[in-house]
């Protein structure tokens, strides 16, 4: 009760804050996006991450609340580097099930775009096998007319669920994101690799761009970019950072 209390005021205060981790092209280098990861500047507790809080959120329905806050201030975001005449940049964020089953959330996104005069092609949503099962229908609903709007729907954590690769063919995906857990033990799991390899090809087959996560190696890097994976993400470009550090830019490791 205590923490839901607190979430509710957290909101109210605007202690969070959106944080972005670089998404990086394999082959050219280059940043093309990033994925809004929330944190919350806790008064008494400090930098406080979103395993804990979210879940609470989604338990307590705070979530509609918050997850309004985030796809504002991520859009809001896109909005003042538009105006300020920086590189566009796609943006990933990440949905819970109750937003996908939220009837209004479709306008809610539209209004936004208009508001703050951001394309839908600046904005992907990131969703896992999960938070679809809540209305399933309706889930999948909803992200078609996000993809035909131009909203990138990309798969979190792909290969962790029970259901993958039927989530391929019954959902509308643009983009896959690879678990780090398989990225992890690239260099001595010879069943990682060929598994990784595996996806990219049947991904690319089905016309959706891959994006491995949690790179934290030089050879990694090198090993996904040889099994022609498109994108990647992790610890070895950048953690996630504020807004002013990201739109510093930052030195690439590779
Ligand atoms: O850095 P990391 O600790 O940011 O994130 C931990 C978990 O919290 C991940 O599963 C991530 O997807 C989730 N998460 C981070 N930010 C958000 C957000 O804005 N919305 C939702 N629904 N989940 C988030
Ligand atoms: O579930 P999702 O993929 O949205 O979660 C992203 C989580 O992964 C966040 O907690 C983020 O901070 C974390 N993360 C991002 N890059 C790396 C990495 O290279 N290594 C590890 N261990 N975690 C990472
Ligand atoms: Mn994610
Ligand atoms: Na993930």
């Amino acid at each position: 009760i205590k923490e839901e209390e607190d979430l509710a005021k957290a909101i109210k205060n605007n202690e969070f804050e959106l944080y972005y981790q670089p998404q990086f092209d394999l082959h050219t280098n280059q940043v093309f996006g990033a994925e809004a990861l929330i944190r919350w500047n806790h008064p008494e507790k400090g930098l406080t991450f979103p395993d804990h809080f979210i879940p609470l959120a989604e338990n307590t329905g705070k979530i509609i609340e918050l997850g309004h806050w985030i796809v504002e201030s991520g859009i809001s975001y896109l909005g003042k580097r538009k105006k300020q005449g920086m590189p566009e940049i796609m943006l990933h964020i990440n949905l819970s099930s109750k937003q996908l089953s939220d009837p209004t959330f479709v306008s809610f996104v539209q209004k936004l775009l208009l508001k703050y005069d951001v394309p839908a092609t600046s904005l992907g949503f990131e969703i896992t096998e999960t938070s679809i099962l809540e209305d399933v229908e309706l889930a999948k609903k909803m992200l078609q007319t996000f993809q035909n709007m131009g909203i990138c729907i990309a798969i979190d954590d792909f290969g962790t669920g029970y259901s993958s690769l039927a989530q391929l063919k019954n959902l509308p995906v643009t983009l896959l994101k690879i678990d780090r857990s398989f990225v992890m033990d690239l260099e001595e799991d010879e069943d990682d690799r060929k598994i990784i390899e595996a996806i990219i090809a049947m991904a690319h087959k089905l016309n959706i761009k891959v994006l491995a996560e949690g790179i934290e190696t030089r050879e990694q890097w090198i090993m996904l970019e040889s099994f022609n994976c498109d994108f990647g993400q992790g610890y070895y470009v950048s953690k996630a950072v504020t807004a002013d550090k990201f739109n510093r830019g930052l030195p690439i490791t590779h």
